[in-house]
């Protein structure tokens, strides 16, 4: 079965983004909505949800070694996000079904680790936080938008300066401690043959470096939820959750840049979360910024936004990108308020089927790109709800609800035909689908 990736849009010749110009080319698929949502820079506005969860965070991490970075733009090369972190040419995330390409060489960031080459490069304390907007093509439902933030943080150590393990002991030692319930089958054991460690380092220095970045990935995630707690008993809330201990518990995961490698997944209201990713940066890495083979060291990128909506009672993460001033006024820097939800206008729901050409397959990404290139926010969700094969034509028959939905205004029947209409027009257009 071949799969449709080429949409059939139509680009400028030319992008320009952030003070720089791009000649597009035949990989270019990022649509002028997205382009516009880079120039927002949520995490820089100290009013903002996902700004103050940000500032919170430095706030904890202020004096323990680290420079912040905030201000890396989000057009970056091929190389950066992909090929120095070791990224294999197959690699899915590399797809154009998966990731905005300005154009072959450059792209809107699918994560902050896109900027470890250069602060590795670069900074001169032993570590740091990145915070940034990134992008990935992606489904749309209250928890996904293919605008989200991430927050990357690294630290590292040199072998040559000293006695290594009492160093690295005495760091971990001046990590404030938490109440954390943590269930950790990998604390003791933090190596195995399906997750292996690097042969350049001891089996100590294993531990040690991961231990490190465990329980500091572990002070940051209490520091946050403790001031959610805080501000939620300010509010007059008796929750009982708000007076047990916060649980966490570390599952092991795969980066191509990191060995071993573990995600962190937060106990939150009866369900496991997961909120990031991290590991022992791979000796490559350090190499490729220019680094001495003496090098050792962890990173971690968690996600800022579902954070966010949990801190802050969000029950959409589009909400994070509304003008709407109901939604603005309502957060201040500093403070970890409960949103009000404002009146919701009723949604209107769409279904749309078609044929596809004979062994052609349609990516859902590609059927949710055309239905927001026309509805934009108003598209509250695109769930793929059939698809079969017909058994004499062979041609494949996939069938769509569209969930049309706005924050702020009443649709009406007719608006939502029309957007509806292009989406079918479009559909045929690029993919010579046939409506049923
Ligand atoms: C990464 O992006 C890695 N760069 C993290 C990392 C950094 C690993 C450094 C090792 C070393 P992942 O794709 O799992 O990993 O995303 C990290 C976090 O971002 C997730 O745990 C989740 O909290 C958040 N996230 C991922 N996708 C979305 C999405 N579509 N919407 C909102 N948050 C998301
Ligand atoms: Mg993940």
């Amino acid at each position: 079965i071949r799969s449709i990736t080429q949409n059939g849009q139509t680009y400028p010749d030319e992008i320009s983004l952030d003070g720089k110009t791009y000649k597009t080319d035949e990989w270019t698929n990022v649509p002028s909505y997205i382009l516009d949502l880079t120039q927002r820079r949520l995490h820089q506005n100290p009013d903002h949800p996902i700004g103050i969860l940000r500032d919170l965070v430095e706030q904890n991490m202020k004096g323990m070694g680290y420079t912040f970075y905030n201000d890396f733009k989000p057009g970056v090369t091929t190389y950066q996000n992909f090929d120095v972190l070791g990224f294999p040419q197959d690699h899915v995330g590399r797809s154009r079904s998966d990731t905005y390409y300005i154009n072959k060489d450059n792209l809107l960031r699918t994560h902050t680790s896109a900027h470890e080459h250069e602060c590795f490069r670069e900074c001169k304390t032993p570590g740091y936080i990145i915070s940034a907007d990134v992008y990935r093509k992606d489904e749309i439902d209250r928890t996904h938008y293919p605008a989200f933030h991430q927050m990357e943080g690294a630290r590292l150590w040199s072998k040559n300066s000293g006695n290594l393990e009492e160093i690295i002991a005495k760091d971990i030692e001046d990590i404030p401690k938490t109440n954390i319930i943590v269930e950790d089958p990998f604390r003791e054991n933090c190596f195995s043959a399906e997750n292996p460690k690097q042969d350049y380092m001891t089996d100590k220095e294993v531990q040690l470096v991961s231990t490190h970045l465990k329980k500091t990935v572990e002070y940051l995630v209490n520091q946050v939820f403790e001031a959610a707690r805080k501000s939620a008993k300010l509010a007059g809330s008796t929750e009982p959750y708000l007076n047990e201990p916060l649980k966490i518990r570390w599952v092991e995961a795969y980066f191509p840049w990191t060995a071993p490698s573990w995600e962190i997944e937060v106990w939150w209201k009866g369900e496991w979360l997961e909120c990031c990713g991290s590991g022992l940066v791979r000796q490559q890495v350090l190499l490729n910024a220019g680094l001495g083979e003496d090098k050792l060291g962890w990173a971690f990128g968690i996600g800022l936004d579902r954070i966010a909506m949990l801190l802050f009672g969000i029950p959409d993460i589009r909400l994070f990108w509304s003008l709407d001033e109901r939604f603005s006024k309502q957060f201040t820097n500093g403070h970890i308020s409960t949103f009000v939800p404002y009146s919701k206008y009723p949604g209107i729901k769409r279904d749309i089927s078609f044929w596809l050409p004979k062994g052609v397959s349609l990516h859902d990404n590609e059927v949710m790109e055309v239905v927001r290139s026309h509805a934009g926010d108003l598209t509250e969700s695109v769930v793929n709800i059939d698809e079969f094969i017909h058994p004499k034509t062979g041609k494949k028959s996939q069938t769509y609800r569209l969930n049309y939905q706005s924050m702020d205004r009443n649709l009406t029947n007719v608006h939502i035909n029309e957007l509806h209409s292009r989406v079918e027009e479009d559909l045929k257009k690029f993919f010579d689908v046939e409506i049923r």
